[in-house]
């Protein structure tokens, strides 16, 4: 199966708390490969650009607060189906609707403060990772366990 890409974040709520190890482990035992990773404040300008679909909505100036409010952690996780498979082990948008095991399942209360993101279609994923990326911060390598991961 060909391989996908995914931008994940760990928001400044999950950096704050401590939970940047857990997400990463999470998804490198769920079997994704990190290409990509960075911890960077995000201007006005990137949440604007990144959040541009809200705009307008009741929510939106809390949100470009909240994500400029801290350093995020910043990856490009790559597997394959890996946007879906982000978007599951995330959980639900809202913590109170993700099951447990999920990140926001187990760490999480409130919708402005869900921890993480995770693109929500390749489309996205392809416009996030060149809004939050450079080309030579992108890594392309194999590893060997992938054999054990990957069936072909
Ligand atoms: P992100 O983009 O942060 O990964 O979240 P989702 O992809 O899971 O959800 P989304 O785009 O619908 O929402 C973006 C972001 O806005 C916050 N939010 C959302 C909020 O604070 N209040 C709200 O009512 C909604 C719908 C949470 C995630």
């Amino acid at each position: 199966m060909s391989s996908e890409r995914s931008l994940v974040l760990v928001k400044p709520d999950g950096v704050q708390r401590g939970i940047s190890g857990a997400v990463i482990s999470k998804l490198e035992s769920r079997g994704l490969k990190i290409a990509g990773m960075k911890l960077f404040q995000i201007s006005r300008d990137l949440a604007t650009r990144h959040y541009g679909a809200h705009e307008g909505k009741p929510f939106f100036e809390g949100l470009v607060n909240f994500i400029t409010s801290g350093p995020v952690v910043a990856m490009v996780v790559e597997g394959p189906r890996a946007v879906e498979i982000v978007r599951s082990t995330m959980g639900a948008t809202d913590p109170l609707n993700a099951q447990p095991g999920t990140i926001r399942g187990d760490f999480g209360i409130e919708i402005g403060r869900n921890l993480v993101h995770g693109s929500d279609s390749l489309e996205s994923a392809k416009h996030e990772i060149n809004l939050f990326f450079s080309a030579g911060e992108i890594i392309d390598y194999d590893r060997d366990i992938d054999t054990w991961i990957i069936e072909s």
